[in-house]
């Protein structure tokens, strides 16, 4: 990787760590313009940027507002190198349609727009219904949409558990056979995943894109 690139990624993860957006906002800009794939950019730049803010906000150096400066500084990225990363795919005909969303009583939604932006580069068509979602809501719009898959992201050990009340929801419908089920999320694990009932589990964005193909029996 050359220098300016280097340079980039460290003021990208700088700059998101701090709250700064509009500058993340023009790096971001600066990355494609040096042409680095976006998501080298996320991966690289943003991501380390916003988990440095989550330990500054675990040492108590970051309390709210900064945390939220943060996560601001990282949306400011993310929205100019999504659409790079869904213009960037390599498919143009739908694969399967895919409702996404984080459960209710969860507001984090930097991971789970990773996960819808790469699954919509990868052909999917993305149902994303933000956050904070109820299980009657994923299951209607399931039913409503025909989804093949649900895909359900969390990022607190106090909301993983309504990804089971919302897989058991699907099941009283008549769904959990129609839908294939996908989680994520920093504490979910396989384990946790294979638990609830889920048909898989992706550590990352890219890991749930290659799950998503694999429980629905797509191949490259
Ligand atoms: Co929150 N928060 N937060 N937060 N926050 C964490 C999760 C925390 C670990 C921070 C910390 O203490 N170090 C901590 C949880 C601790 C715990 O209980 N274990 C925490 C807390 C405590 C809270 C509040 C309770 C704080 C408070 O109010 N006192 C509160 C809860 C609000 C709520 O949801 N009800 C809260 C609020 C917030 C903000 C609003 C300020 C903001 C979110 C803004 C937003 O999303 N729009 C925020 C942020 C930014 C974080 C951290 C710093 C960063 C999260 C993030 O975006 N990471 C986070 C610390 C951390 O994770 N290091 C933290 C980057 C993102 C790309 O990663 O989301 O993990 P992630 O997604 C990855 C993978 O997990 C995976 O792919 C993604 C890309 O690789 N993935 C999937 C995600 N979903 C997937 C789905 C899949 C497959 C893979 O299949 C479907």
């Amino acid at each position: 990787m050359g220098d300016q690139s280097m340079q980039v990624l460290a003021a990208l993860r700088e700059n998101v760590a701090a709250g700064e957006g509009d500058a993340v906002c023009r790096l971001a800009q600066e990355a494609l313009g040096i042409g680095m794939d976006a998501m080298q950019a996320i991966n690289e730049g943003l991501i380390p940027g916003i988990t440095e803010a989550g330990v500054r906000f675990e040492r108590k150096e970051y309390f709210l507002p900064e945390l939220i400066l943060s996560a601001d500084a990282m949306k400011n990225g993310m929205d100019v190198l999504e659409a790079a990363v869904v213009a960037g795919g390599i498919r143009r005909n739908v694969l399967a349609t895919v409702v996404l969303g984080t459960v209710k009583g969860d507001i984090h939604d930097i991971g789970k727009s990773i996960v819808g932006a790469l699954l919509s580069a990868h052909g999917f068509h993305v149902i994303d219904l933000g956050v904070d979602v109820a299980a009657d809501t994923f299951v209607d719009r399931v039913r409503k949409s025909d989804a093949q898959m649900l895909a359900m992201s969390a990022l607190l050990p106090t909301t993983m558990p309504y990804m089971k009340r919302v897989i058991d929801e699907l099941g009283r419908h008549g769904l959990r056979d129609k839908v294939k089920v996908i989680v994520g999320g920093a504490p979910v694990t396989a384990a946790y995943a294979q638990q609830i009932g889920a048909d898989g589990y992706g550590d990352d964005a890219i890991a749930a894109v290659r799950v998503a193909r694999s429980v629905l029996g797509l191949h490259a």
